[in-house]
């Protein structure tokens, strides 16, 4: 038996999965890889609840202006500390057999540490608790996160200085996104410069957790360093003129970016004996979308995966690269070591969260008001921009109602689901064209009701993923192929997702042609309400 952990520091909890590999015969005849693989354990602790004195809402800190949304990188050391902890005492057996390691995190936010963290990270005692130890090794006390969007004047900098937003495309795999690493780097170097200056490294949220398993600084990833406007993405390395545009002497903030499956190290001697854990592999660390993309086995193009999480994303793998003249969505390095899509729009999970309580409804009722209305709800409609919005474009937050009585409850219910899968049909249609069914995963994947409008709306299929986490089972699976690598004993994807990621069959959501038909229509004129309310900028 070989026992792999997959970690996921999404934006609200942290998650690992542990699985049970069998070892079967070596050499070109696998047909044992096939054999036992099982998830022996997943479980989640929730930042909010489990360590309240950071004060965290939903896993983030927001100021006054909605635009800065940040997180305390502090209290992510403490997860981790107290997830060892609770793995060690419900696996105990497991977990001292560990191979590897790999992880999930959030993308693009981002950890400023000074010259005391090395040798802190180091020589960190495990008598104490990793957060006392590296109390001290934060030159910015805050990360920003994705959710942020506070940086449009550096964007527009950024992409002056390299020639434009096409060639920053064309190197970056995608343009001057708000959230993305490179614009919140040299908001914060213009607006805190002696803060920089104290800079030693920048991690990404995936490094750094990957750093503090290794006990040294980790690569990133070329998945999650995609999504940094920093590399690029046909040598994945470091692009200079996007180095040299972002802040003085970045280069040597920055770790090394190296293929998913390198090993970062392994286990830190903290680790080791605070817990009791073997010297396991640890693997780097990437993003939650690539991690995802693993995670629900879609390893071959064609396939559209769709998280309903904090983020709602739509993402798919790519064997060639295709970038949206637009500037819709995004292409990252995938770990498979192909390309992959992602469009990303904030307004998920929170969004549905406030029309409930608006409303002063549970899950139950809200389902229930789903079932209760019909498809295109006599044509009502809402434009649903709680927060500032991703994609499209939306810089103000604003809730728009188009033949949407506020008052009338479940019609609202019924537009913010219609208008969430609405917007993400019509903004992928460049990255997956023709595919023939929707892998959905993520905590409202789990109503049955929300996927079977996804299917209605895309007018395919919709299966649910199997994994509670995909992105955690993503990152496990990651940590078994990387150590296989590592082992000159490389194992297919194919191979690795088999058996984990097969679809659930009870959950396989069938599109009624009659709604399709009513979708066909109500996407063009949702296209049409986005347009005027962008063109306007009226929102009620
Ligand atoms: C991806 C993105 C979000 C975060 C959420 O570009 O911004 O999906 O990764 O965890």
């Amino acid at each position: 038996m070989n026992f792999y952990l997959g970690f996921d520091a999404s934006t609200q909890s942290l998650t690992a999965t542990l699985i049970k590999i069998e070892v079967g015969c070596r050499g070109p005849h696998r047909s044992s890889d096939a054999g036992n693989r099982e998830i022996l354990l997943e479980t989640s602790m929730v930042y909010d609840a489990e360590l309240p004195s950071y004060g965290t809402d939903h896993g983030v800190l927001r100021g006054a202006d909605p635009a800065v949304v940040a997180a305390p990188p502090l209290m992510w050391v403490e997860a981790l500390d107290r997830m060892m902890a609770r793995l060690v005492e419900l696996q105990p057996q497991a977990m001292s057999r560990l191979s590897a390691i790999s992880g999930s995190a959030q993308q693009h936010g981002s950890v400023y540490l000074n010259d005391r963290w090395p040798a802190a990270l180091a020589g960190a005692s495990s008598a104490a608790q990793l957060a006392t130890e590296l109390a001290d090794v934060f030159s910015r006390p805050l990360a920003p996160v994705w959710m942020d969007s506070s940086t449009s004047r550096e964007c527009a900098e950024i992409e002056s200085a390299v020639g434009g937003e096409a060639v920053l495309a064309r190197n970056t795999g995608s343009r001057a996104f708000e959230r993305f690493t490179g614009p919140q780097i040299r908001s914060f170097a213009r607006k805190h410069p002696e803060a920089y200056a104290t800079t030693a490294r920048i991690h990404l949220v995936s490094s750094f957790h990957a750093s503090l398993l290794a006990g040294e600084d980790a690569p990133i990833d070329v998945g999650d360093g995609s999504g940094m406007n920093l590399m690029d993405l046909d040598t994945r390395s470091w692009w200079p003129p996007a180095l040299d545009a972002t802040a003085t002497d970045l280069a040597r903030r920055l770790p090394v970016v190296r293929p998913s499956w390198t090993p970062a190290g392994t286990l830190a001697p903290y680790w080791r004996a605070r817990y009791g854990l073997p010297a396991a592999r640890v693997v780097v660390w990437s993003g939650d979308n690539p991690c995802s993309l693993i995670g629900t086995g879609l390893v071959r193009e064609g396939q559209l995966g769709i998280s309903l999480g904090t983020s709602d994303t739509v993402c798919g793998m790519m064997r060639t690269l295709r970038i949206h003249d637009g500037g819709i969505g995004y292409v990252s390095a995938s770990p498979t070591g192909d390309f992959m899509g992602t469009t990303v729009f904030k307004n998920g999970s929170l969004a549905r969260e406030r029309v409930r309580d608006q409303y002063g409804m549970n899950w139950a009722a809200f389902s229930e008001a789903l079932r209760s209305t019909p498809p295109g709800n006599h044509g009502a409609m809402m434009l649903p921009w709680f927060d500032p919005e991703i994609t499209p474009h939306v810089l103000t937050p604003g809730v728009r109602r188009v033949s949407l009585d506020p008052d009338d409850k479940p019609a609202n219910v019924r537009a913010i689901i219609e208008a969430q899968m609405m917007a993400m049909a019509n903004h992928t249609t460049w990255m997956v064209a023709g595919s023939k069914e929707i892998r959905a995963m993520g905590g409202a994947s789990g109503n049955r009701d929300v996927l079977q409008v996804m299917a209605d709306v895309f007018g395919v299929q919709v299966i649910r993923s199997r994994a509670g986490n995909a992105a955690a089972l993503g990152a496990a699976l990651r940590a078994w192929h990387g150590d296989r690598v590592a082992l000159n004993d490389p194992i297919d994807w194919e191979n690795v997702v088999q058996g984990f990621t097969d679809p659930d069959p009870s959950w396989r959501m069938e599109p009624r042609p009659e709604a399709v038909k009513v979708y066909a229509d109500l996407r063009r004129r949702y296209a049409e309400a986005e347009r005027r309310a962008l063109e306007s900028q009226d929102f009620t």
